[in-house]
This record gives structure tokens, C-alpha cells and sequence, in this order.
């Protein structure tokens, strides 16, 4: 009887160490991005920039457009920049939307947020 209740000891004692050997935020979170959330910003061409708090892998990640009558397209990632950016090209006219991105951080973390913004007529 007291064997066992050792052994459970043991089992929880060696899940908290494991629980407090995890490194701390190692997954990617949004700490700033151009056009900022709520921003609004002029029709036509715009750069779109979004900064991670960690290293991500662009190959594996993704960012969408979301309309306001809920479609959606997905954007193309530029290629250069820091590992812990996304850099994508904007063209839209008039109206709300948001960005919707997904990361994957190195340490095999998916994360994923909106970026809600309003776009107005020059
Ligand atoms: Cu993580």
C-alpha cells in the first residue's frame, strides 16, 4: 500500500520537474505589426509587417486576409527579413479587414491571432 503511494509520489514529483523544465514563451506571439491592430490606413499599396517575440519558420507558416463579409485569401509571405518577421504586400480599396497569421515557432509551437485594421479612401 505504501509502495504505491511512493510510486505515485515519484510519478507526480517527475511530471512537475518536466512541467517546470519547459522553457517559458519559446512560441511565437505577436508583439507588433505595421498596420497596427485598429489602425487605419490608405487605400492601394502597403507593405505589411509583423513582428514575433521568438525565431519562426516562414515556410511553415501563414497569413490571410479576412474581409468583412468573412471571405478570405491567403497571402503570400515575402521571403526576406528577420526570422522573427512576416512580411507580406497589401492592395486593398476601401473597408474593414484583418489578418489572420499563423506561426509556427522553433519550438514546434503553432500560434495564431488577428490583426483587425480599417482601410480608407485616399
Ligand atoms: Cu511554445
Amino acid at each position: 500500500m505504501t509502495g504505491m503511494l511512493q510510486m505515485r509520489m515519484m510519478v507526480l514529483i517527475g511530471m512537475l520537474l518536466l512541467a517546470m523544465a519547459k522553457p517559458a514563451l519559446a512560441h511565437a506571439i505577436l508583439v507588433e505589426s505595421t498596420p497596427a491592430i485598429g489602425a487605419t490606413i490608405a487605400s492601394g499599396p502597403e507593405a505589411m509587417q509583423l513582428r514575433f517575440n521568438s525565431r519562426i519558420d516562414r515556410a511553415r507558416s501563414k497569413l490571410t486576409l479576412i474581409r468583412a463579409d468573412k471571405t478570405t485569401t491567403p497571402l503570400s509571405i515575402a521571403p526576406e527579413g528577420s526570422d522573427d518577421l512576416l512580411l507580406t504586400h497589401l492592395d486593398l480599396s476601401a473597408g474593414t479587414y484583418s489578418i489572420r497569421w499563423q506561426v509556427l515557432a522553433i519550438d514546434g509551437h503553432i500560434t495564431r491571432g488577428d490583426v483587425p485594421f480599417t482601410v480608407e479612401a485616399k
